[in-house]
């Protein structure tokens, strides 16, 4: 598994740990010192007054102080944005919206007009069916009334075109292409939605378990956006209140889990009725084991 971009490097500067005063400081030393683990103490900090990407960085400084392993954080897809323009090795694409947390990145460009309109191509050869949607309980593939697109599957690597694709996207987010899911291509023609739902898969609802068997659970997703859509379409996320509006040729990245592997509660998301226009995207899920 690939090292995590997202890791702070350790250092010895203590102004995050000292940010929220004296005692949470004498807390989070003394707690690692008797051994606590970091993870564990970092739901208790964000149950208090701690963000979670402030308490992440207190725990870094402190372990570095204490001379510790900082390692302790969960490996996820992650892109990182330290510039407004991404290589992607095979071209260049720019940052429009960057969010912490929960992670979301807005990229433009990701794919050329070209490559969206091949990717539509080959899905329509191999035929687009109405999209089904995993029942929690039964792990099968069912119809639902919440999702009324039509769609078609890729396998991982499948062809020349798709197999370059998912390798940009593994670069960029650090992140295998051996650990991913083959491209889904989904199309909306006015009307038709995704209400919100969540791409992780719940541990606790039997369904889950024939999913989570192979390839763990969804740790990230990506939508690519193959068209222009005239009106709606957008990419919900209602608890953020957050709207992507659809660009052909853009995508946007989002963490299916928090910092510590958690099903992130706040990427709640849909695909927002289409008004006028057709709506074409490729979904892309990332998995914590090979896949
Ligand atoms: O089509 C979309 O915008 C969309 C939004 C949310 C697709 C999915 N989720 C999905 O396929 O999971
Ligand atoms: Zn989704």
């Amino acid at each position: 598994m690939s090292t995590p971009v997202a890791k702070l490097e350790p250092t010895l500067s203590c102004t995050t740990l000292d940010s929220k005063g004296a005692t949470w400081r004498e807390w989070v030393l003394d707690n690692l010192q008797r051994g606590c683990k970091p993870q564990t103490m970092l739901e208790n900090m964000t149950a208090k007054v701690w963000d979670i990407e402030t308490a992440a960085q207190a725990l870094d400084e402190a372990l570095a102080l204490l001379k510790q392993p900082s390692d302790w954080r969960s490996s996820r897809p992650y892109i990182n944005t330290p510039a407004n323009y991404l290589d992607c090795g095979d071209r260049v694409a720019q940052v429009l919206f960057s969010l912490l947390n929960p992670r979301i990145v807005l990229l433009d460009n990701l794919l050329s007009q070209q490559e969206c309109d091949t990717l539509i191509e080959l899905a329509e050869q191999k035929g687009i069916k109405k999209s089904s949607v995993v029942d929690h309980e039964s792990g099968q593939f069912v119809d639902h009334d919440g999702r009324s697109s039509s769609g078609s599957y890729f396998t991982r690597g499948e062809n020349e075109h798709v197999a370059r694709i998912e390798k940009r996207l593994a670069a960029i987010s650090d992140w295998p292409v051996t650990h991913a899911e083959g491209l889904q291509i989904l199309k909306y023609e006015p009307g038709q939605e995704y209400r919100p739902h969540f791409d992780w898969f719940d541990p606790s609802k039997p369904g889950s378990a024939k999913q989570l068997a192979r390839g763990g659970q969804r740790l990230g997703t990506f939508v690519l956006y193959l068209t222009d859509v005239e009106a709606g379409g957008g990419t919900i996320f209602p608890t953020l209140g957050v709207e992507v509006c659809p660009r052909k040729g853009a995508g946007v990245f989002f963490a299916d889990v928090d910092e510590t592997g958690k099903p992130e509660q706040k990427s709640l998301h849909g695909g927002s009725p289409v008004i006028k226009g057709t709506k074409i995207v490729a979904t892309y899920w990332q998995r914590e084991n090979s896949y």
